[in-house]
């Protein structure tokens, strides 16, 4: 149908999409809410969806190195709106998750955006992540790549594919071109590469294997991996099933998650 825009635009609560009883145009808390700590230095606060989990891979893969990562992980349930809780929004004023805090200190540290999760926990810890040269320039590129690349992902094409009110051909037709020519930049690179940074596994890896590893192995956004025939990118295929064989990225997917 189309759409004439009215002069000033004002928020319709009733929109029919997936997340429109939580989405809202204004920053901030709507209600009082301490966060739960737990005896771990390290709290964080999460969902299983692809931007969290990229932090509890890390995390699990950190303490299969015997690296003292220990952890407590909450529920934070978007669908209910804990993410604009006062405590959760304290942490990240940007009312999304994954959030850490890291009480490990003299001073707890607050972090927010998967991408600067994973390059603190990465430098805190000296690993997966090279220490300096290009290598490390070049697994920074990546991590950054995903940062923005993925919104047209989720934000784009899982969202008019999956959870619009309607069909709407237009934006899946611009999405999924958009998808799929991000899928051939990734292909491309792994069939040169081990992984994504070269021939070490990183945080880059981590942080784009949720989103478009299980695109790939068709595990996010329903019949999407058919639709966008993910079966052609053979090298994105086969390290997306070699990254989902870790046991730790088996944790990081399925972690406990505490209620807060
Ligand atoms: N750029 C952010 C994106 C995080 C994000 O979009 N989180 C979603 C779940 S995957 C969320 O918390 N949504 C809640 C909302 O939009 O209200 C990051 O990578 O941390």
């Amino acid at each position: 149908m189309a759409y004439t825009s009215p002069d000033v635009w004002t928020w319709d609560k009733e929109n029919g999409g997936a997340f429109a009883s939580t989405n809202r145009p204004i920053a901030g808390p709507t209600h009082d809410k301490i966060l739960p700590v737990g005896p771990s230095p390290l709290q964080l606060y999460t969902l299983h969806t692809p931007n969290g989990v990229k932090v509890t891979i890390l995390l699990e893969e950190l303490l299969a190195q015997d690296l003292p990562a220990q952890y407590d992980a909450w529920k934070i349930d978007i669908g209910k709106g804990d993410q604009f809780g006062s405590g959760f929004t304290d942490i990240n004023p940007n009312s999304k998750i994954p959030a850490l805090m890291d009480r490990s200190g003299a001073k707890p540290q607050r972090v927010f955006e998967s991408g600067a999760i994973l390059l603190y926990l990465a430098e805190k810890f000296g690993a997966f992540l090279p220490k300096g040269g290009p290598e490390r320039t070049e697994a920074l590129s990546w991590l950054f790549w995903q940062m923005g690349s993925a919104p047209f992902v989720g934000g784009g094409f899982g969202h008019f594919y999956v959870y619009a009110p309607e069909k709407f051909e237009y934006p899946i037709n611009r999405y999924a071109m958009e998808t799929k020519r991000q899928l051939d930049v990734l292909d491309r690179r792994l069939g040169e590469n081990a992984f994504i940074a070269g021939p070490d596994y990183t945080i880059a890896d981590m942080a784009i294997w949720p989103w478009y590893g299980r695109l790939a192995l068709s595990e996010i956004y329903g019949n999407a991996g058919h639709f966008l025939d993910t079966k052609s990118y053979r090298h994105l295929l086969a390290w997306a099933e070699r990254l989902a064989a870790r046991p730790a990225v088996q944790k990081g997917i399925s972690v406990p998650l505490a209620a807060i």
